[in-house]
């Protein structure tokens, strides 16, 4: 069994010279041995055992080298697909391109979840789906939400106006932060907070769609309230 494999690994690695089937020259680990290939290989291996091996040895080197090599190329091939499937995700998502100047936007009422009274423009994405999305929200002095989740990261940027921000499960001003136009705020997924307004104000809300509302307390989901 060894010995077959052997000839087989040498037949492939023996260096050929000559013009017929049957009588050509063969060097093998340096050593030219003119006789058929099968001749030769056997005379090899008797003769000069020590080259046999040497050849035989580097081919084994040479062959699980290819193999490490193949193994490695297919995981960085993968890697690359996967990466580049990521890629083509957000490139998909942010594609088009376009400017939206303030008068060009499209505000329309604050979807149920919100208490009634602010409007929403969306700039870019779709906050009901999967997929990053960016939108504005406008709400009138005073507004409130009171404290509630969402499934994904929030994050807001105050356009105008002034908005403030507390985190914890009850509405309490004295916990909240006033965030002036400029301001910027984080509520990582799942964080209870609550917000307020003072003057009309303009908030740009963006993140990872769906962009879910859940009240601490059930009573004060706008969506539960009788009509
Ligand atoms: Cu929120």
């Amino acid at each position: 069994m060894t010995v077959s494999l052997s000839l087989r690994l040498n037949v492939r690695t023996a260096h050929e010279e000559g013009t017929t089937n049957q009588n050509r020259r063969l060097t093998i680990g340096g050593v030219s041995c003119e006789f058929s290939k099968t001749e030769c290989l056997r005379h090899l291996s008797v003769e000069h055992p020590r080259n046999f091996k040497l050849e035989n040895n580097m081919k084994k080197i040479a062959v699980l080298f290819g193999v490490v090599l193949t193994i490695s190329s297919l995981a960085i091939a993968a890697e690359q697909k996967e990466s580049s499937k990521e890629d083509s995700s957000k490139v998909a998502a942010t594609a088009e391109h376009k400017i939206i100047s303030p008068s060009e936007m499209t505000w329309v009422d604050a979807p149920p979840g919100l208490p009634p009274g602010a409007k929403i423009a969306v700039l870019d994405g779709d906050p009901n789906k999967k997929g990053p999305f960016t939108i504005r929200l406008q709400s009138p002095d005073g507004y409130k939400v009171a404290p509630h989740t969402h499934p994904s990261t929030e994050r807001v940027t105050v356009i105008s106006g002034t908005f403030h921000l507390g985190t914890g499960d009850k509405f309490d001003e004295a916990a909240g932060r006033e965030m002036s136009a400029g301001s910027f705020g984080v509520m990582p997924a799942g964080m209870k907070h609550f917000a307020w307004v003072t003057g009309d104000t303009v908030v740009q809300i963006h993140g990872e769609g769906p962009f879910q509302i859940k009240y601490v307390n059930p009573a004060d989901d706008p969506r539960n309230a009788k009509r």
